[in-house]
């Protein structure tokens, strides 16, 4: 997948996209990410990208020119993938999101600073907009680094199988269960004992019941969407139960 990343401040980005699975993954040719600077497409001698809002009020409009012209020069006519940008206003960015993303060839990913951008640049380089969160950065770069992030280790290759958890598949949708290493005994607080049995049936029920109950607890609008066979619809009734009992 190749990523196109338009931006006023590049060097945001590039540490993050050098280090660890991301930095292995764009070394080992697996994703590719280009980094645009919208200021190398302004036109006038100060080299401005923003400018006042028609109407009044706060801040600053990122100005339409550079923007447009900056995706018309590194979009190829035959672009095969979604332009998106990074704002509150968009769809929340979610894993079933993150999962359609991840089946595209190309992405373009526009970030915009101050009060935003120009709508009629939206209007015409803009697919759609994305949201990582109902909450307000001072930029589109952290939004644009955590869809990247989130796409890239979805795409065959770029979690090694040390990371590749296969328990992912069989407890998706439901939160992670604890996970444990060594020392058995840290500051008196011992491991599980089934966790050290080699019971591996045992092992994955555990987790299992644990992924249930976390989420139970904590987000029980996921349990919704959560395929149980017989085993999780009786621990998830016993667990009813046992809150019952405790309630006052
Ligand atoms: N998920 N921001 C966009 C500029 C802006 C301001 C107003 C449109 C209207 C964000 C988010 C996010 C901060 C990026 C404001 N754009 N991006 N920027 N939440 O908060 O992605």
């Amino acid at each position: 997948m190749k990523i196109k990343v338009f931006t006023l401040f590049p060097e945001m980005l590039r540490p993050m996209l050098s280090q660890s699975i991301l930095g292995r993954a764009i070394k080992n040719g697996l994703i590719e990410v280009e980094l645009y600077n919208i200021r190398d497409y302004t036109q006038d001698r100060h080299r401005s990208t923003d400018d006042y809002p028609f109407g009044g009020g706060a801040g600053m409009v990122m100005s339409a020119q550079p923007i447009v012209d900056a995706f018309a020069a590194n979009l190829p006519a035959d672009f095969h993938g979604r332009r998106i940008y990074l704002s509150p206003r968009g769809q929340t960015l979610t894993q079933r999101v993150v999962e359609e993303l991840a089946k595209e060839e190309d992405l373009a990913l526009l970030c915009g600073h101050y009060e935003g951008v120009d709508q009629r640049a939206l209007d015409q380089v803009i697919d759609e907009e994305l949201s990582i969160g109902d909450y307000v950065l001072t930029g589109g770069e952290l939004g644009a680094l955590v869809v990247i992030d989130a796409v890239s280790r979805l795409i065959p290759g770029v979690l090694g199988s040390e990371e590749s958890s296969e328990d992912e598949s069989f407890s998706s949708g439901l939160l992670e269960y604890p996970q444990y290493t060594r020392p058995r005994e840290y500051r008196g607080l011992a491991v599980p004992d089934i966790l050290l049995s080699g019971d591996h049936a045992k092992i994955a029920r555990w987790r299992r019941d644990r992924a249930l109950e976390l989420t139970y607890e904590r987000r029980p609008e996921l349990l919704e969407n959560i395929e149980m066979d017989k085993k999780d619809r009786l621990f998830m009734k016993a667990l009813r139960e046992k809150r019952e009992g405790e309630m006052p």
